[in-house]
């Protein structure tokens, strides 16, 4: 049986509002806060139990938020502090608990700690960031001068010259997000106590973005030289750095430590290995709940996003099975296909075609049966799908952007450059899709970013009418884990592990055990290799996602998903 202590976001679903493109109040073209009160009935509808907000506060937006001016402030953009306590309260009027999401590895080149740093050297916060003379021998500005040779996350060097010092700071991001040095006890400090006024306006939590790189190897070394280019690959010197589990712990026990209800935390890892996963999520420990470990959604990359690949179905099934078996003893697993910086899953590794329903009904079962805490990402409970932008002028997202930019300097073939951008971020930035009015019901103004065409047939309001519609299938795996112990609880064994297009496993608690199938393909799928396919084929059916329900015994139709109960 489920532990009586076990906390309450082991049967919880998380659902991440990206405000910019939910729902626009104003006119002015940009989602905002008021815009998620109007439409939190289809939050309720689908039952999820806690929001994550990605950045709603003071910011240039030079990263839609992730590149942050003022941690104790909403932009005017999104609205004020007042919505955001009438958001607070209204989610928790229904029982949904909300996360902020908690952006300090850097802060935006305009907050005034920046600010402060850059304009005096000598001022005490110019050690909150990480200057560095040129590189011995070499002039400020000259060619290959910066302090070392990493790039940054968004093309480039990851070192911007301040004329006026003649130093460089470093950013792993955009030159407008310059990176915090946590060697600094103050900044620690400052922000553990920015993070104590929020937890005492309400708030119930935490994900932290890229929360693994905020330990730095202080000596700055070079990294090994990217694919014959000139930057170097810096993820040893910043990836989980040596003082990485102890900044964590302290900063549990500064904000977090008897509180109650004990609040979620997330911590974003690009990189995490398992056994890193393990000691971050260990209980004991006191670090974070949960991380978003990235292996899954590199699979289908060649070398990097810009040059995909397709997915092979057994390194997914391989790299799933590992995170379930490497934190089934220890620590706890997120579960997740989507966010703001993925493509649409649908679209990714299903069928966003003929067979769009169902092919995201099954990408939502097998993932929402595995063990660990589910997050659905905005539009994902509709099926919404990938954009085709025909130009580079069609994206906003700063990363997509400088890298054709950096591409075409160094003379590819434009064409070949944006043909390759499949896995861009403004994939999942188009406006939620609300009905098939114009602009999807989004905005009355002009969208910020294209409104997908196909708004006209996938949008919310179809969807909540139609009982077999993507948006009911989540519903009722969200509904599941709520009344069924085994979803949250349940051993996970990976069954048909060589099986290269069906996903299957089984959880198993006391007396039940449940089988979960999905047939990732268009093509009709066999099971001869299941083990008591007869006793399976009479099993209770619980979930289905085609006409008629499951034949286990004739094998899974296109795309077709199932899930089953049994005794003993
Ligand atoms: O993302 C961190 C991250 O490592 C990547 O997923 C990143 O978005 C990029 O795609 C690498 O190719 C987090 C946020 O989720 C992202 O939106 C921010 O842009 C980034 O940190 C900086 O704050």
């Amino acid at each position: 049986m489920a532990s009586m202590h076990a906390p309450w976001w082991r049967a919880a679903v998380v659902y991440q509002i990206y405000p910019r493109s939910f729902a626009d109040s104003d006119g002015d073209g940009v989602g905002d806060l008021r815009g998620i009160i109007e439409h939190v009935d289809h939050l309720v509808a689908l039952g999820v139990d806690v929001v994550w907000l990605s950045p709603i506060y003071r910011s240039p937006q030079d990263d839609n938020g992730y590149d942050i001016a003022d941690y104790q402030d909403v932009d005017p953009l999104f609205g004020t502090l007042a919505d955001l306590d009438e958001l607070i309260a209204v989610l928790h009027g229904h029982g949904i608990k909300l996360l902020m999401d908690l952006v300090v590895n850097h802060t935006s080149d305009e907050h005034p700690w920046f600010v402060a740093s850059r304009d005096d050297p000598r001022s005490p916060q110019r050690d909150w960031y990480w200057w560095r003379p040129p590189r011995p021998g070499m002039a400020a500005g000259d060619p290959g001068a910066e302090p070392t040779n990493w790039r940054s996350f968004f093309s480039g060097p990851a070192w911007e010259l301040d004329e006026a010092s003649g130093e460089y700071y470093l950013h792993l991001f955009s030159r407008k997000q310059p990176d915090l040095n946590w060697e600094q006890p103050a900044v620690r400090e400052a922000v553990y106590s920015m993070m104590r006024w929020w937890m005492d306006r309400g708030v119930d939590g935490f994900r932290m973005d890229v929360v693994n790189m905020l330990s730095k190897d202080p000596t700055l070394p070079d990294g090994p030289v990217l694919d014959g280019g000139v930057y170097g690959d810096g993820s040893a010197a910043y990836l989980c750095g040596p003082r990485i589990h102890e900044f964590l712990h302290e900063m549990h026990e500064a904000v977090f430590a008897g509180r109650d209800p004990v609040a979620l935390t997330v911590g974003e890892m690009p990189g995490v290995t398992i056994d890193e996963a393990v000691r971050f999520t260990d209980p004991h420990r006191r670090e974070v709940d949960m991380v978003f470990q990235f292996e899954h959604v590199g699979l289908d990359h060649d070398g990097s996003k810009w040059s995909p690949r397709p997915l092979d179905l057994l390194e997914l099934k391989a790299s799933m099975g590992r995170w379930q078996h490497g934190l089934a003893a220890t620590g706890w697993n997120s579960l997740y296909w989507c966010n703001h910086d993925q493509p649409r899953v649908v679209s990714r590794w299903g069928d966003d075609g003929q067979h769009r329903v169902r092919s995201a009904t099954m990408l939502a079962t097998i993932l929402h049966l595995h063990r660990g805490t589910p997050y659905v990402y905005q539009g994902e409970e509709l099926g919404m799908t990938n954009v085709a932008f025909s130009s580079i002028e069609e994206f906003r997202d700063i990363e997509a952007r400088n890298h054709y930019a950096s591409a075409i300097e160094r003379g590819e073939d434009p064409e070949a450059v944006l043909a390759a951008m499949t896995h861009h971020r403004d994939n999942a930035r188009t406006p939620m899709q609300w009905d098939d009015s114009a602009h999807a019901g989004f905005t009355t103004g002009t969208p910020w970013i294209a409104v997908h065409p196909n708004h006209t047939t996938v949008n919310a309001r179809a969807a909540r009418a139609d009982e077999r519609s993507v948006f009911h299938h989540y519903r009722r795996l969200i509904e599941l884990r709520h009344t069924s112990p085994v979803v949250v609880d349940g051993d996970f064994t990976m069954v048909l592990a060589d099986h290269p297009h069906v996903y299957a496993f089984t959880r198993a608690l006391g007396a039940e055990t449940w089988l979960v199938l999905g047939n990732v393909s268009g093509a009709p799928q066999d099971l001869d290799g299941l083990d008591e396919r007869d006793v399976w084929d009479r099993a209770d059916v619980v979930l289905s996602n085609v006409e008629g329900g499951p034949q286990v015994r004739r094998g899974l139709r296109p795309w077709e998903a199932a899930v089953l109960r049994r005794l003993g």
